[in-house]
């Protein structure tokens, strides 16, 4: 790939910034997003002059919302089992030899969670929001975003930001672990510069060596990604899942359960 259109490429000093540019969807993703990703991640990633990749979204409002809703239909609009190539995304943040840092810039939601949760480093806006919303749109994240974010800010937690869908502000990002720093969204890419610099002083070879030593101990999740995703791509084929997806499009409640589900609940 020779340009972009969702995605903006630059490389400056040692430092590659990959921005996803799609403001009127609040930097979600679609089928062309995430190969433009990808190419740019093998560009940055195996280019000898770059020591630290930087991962952020255009503007102050969103770093990413995840899948472009307006994109599915009963399926994303891309290559791949869902029509995303997400866990090859995923896989390959954690796959080039260097640390990627997640700049959040704004909402960090859904798959733009899953993203922040590969990435080595997270540097946060105080702005910044955080939240996997899958089971409130007919969807989920089986794999990195969910047995790789359990270990990240633990299981009892991964489960509540699953299973109840909050948002989390950047401070409550901090302490679970989710992040590595919130600073003011002024001072964001003052920050994000240090962390790189201070990077860029390493030996990158042992850096290489030390993400991949954490990669191996995790990497099993590669394999419940490739699970999850085909047991997803069958989740979209359903009434339940186009359900949530209409549901956001109308901006209105979705309705998961029927009348007959209600009474069946009650049931012992
Ligand atoms: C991000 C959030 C929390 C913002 O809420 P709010 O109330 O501040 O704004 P609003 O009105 O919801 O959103 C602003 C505009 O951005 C669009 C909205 O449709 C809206 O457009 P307009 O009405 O102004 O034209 N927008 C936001 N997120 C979008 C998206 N993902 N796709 C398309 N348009 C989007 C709130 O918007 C929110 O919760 N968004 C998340 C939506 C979502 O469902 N994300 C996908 C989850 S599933 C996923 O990422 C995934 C996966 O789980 C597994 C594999 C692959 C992907």
């Amino acid at each position: 790939m020779t340009s972009y259109t969702d995605i903006l490429y630059e490389a400056q000093g040692g430092v590659a910034r990959l921005t996803i540019n799609r403001p009127e969807k609040y930097n979600a993703f679609r089928g062309k997003t995430c190969d433009e990703l990808i190419d740019a991640l093998h560009r940055a990633g195996w280019d000898k002059t770059i020591g630290a990749i930087v991962l952020t979204g255009v503007g102050d409002k969103a770093f990413c919302t995840g899948g472009d809703q307006s994109a599915h239909d009963g399926g994303y609009d891309g290559r791949g089992l869902i029509g995303l190539p997400v866990e090859e995304l995923q896989s390959l943040i954690r796959e080039v030899p260097k640390p990627v840092i997640a700049r959040v810039n704004g909402y960090a939601i859904g798959g733009g969670n899953v993203l922040v949760t590969c990435c080595d480093l997270a540097i946060a806006a105080d702005s910044a929001q955080f939240g996997q919303v899958g089971p409130k749109v007919g969807s989920v994240d089986p794999g990195f975003g969910t047995a790789l974010l359990a270990r990240v800010v633990g299981e009892k937690k991964a489960r509540e930001i699953w299973f109840l869908c909050r948002r989390y502000k950047a401070h409550e990002a901090l302490v679970m672990g989710l992040v590595n720093a919130v600073v003011p969204l002024a001072e964001l890419d003052a920050e994000v510069d240090r962390w790189c610099a201070e990077i860029l002083t390493m030996s990158p070879t042992a850096i290489a060596i030390a993400k991949r030593s954490f990669n191996a101990d995790s990497d099993s999740i590669r394999g419940i990604a490739g699970l999850g995703m085909q047991a997803l791509a069958l989740y979209y084929g359903t009434e339940e899942s186009q359900e949530g997806v209409k549901a956001f499009l109308e901006k209105r409640k979705p309705r998961f359960r029927h009348d007959s589900d209600a009474v069946q609940d009650k049931q012992p």
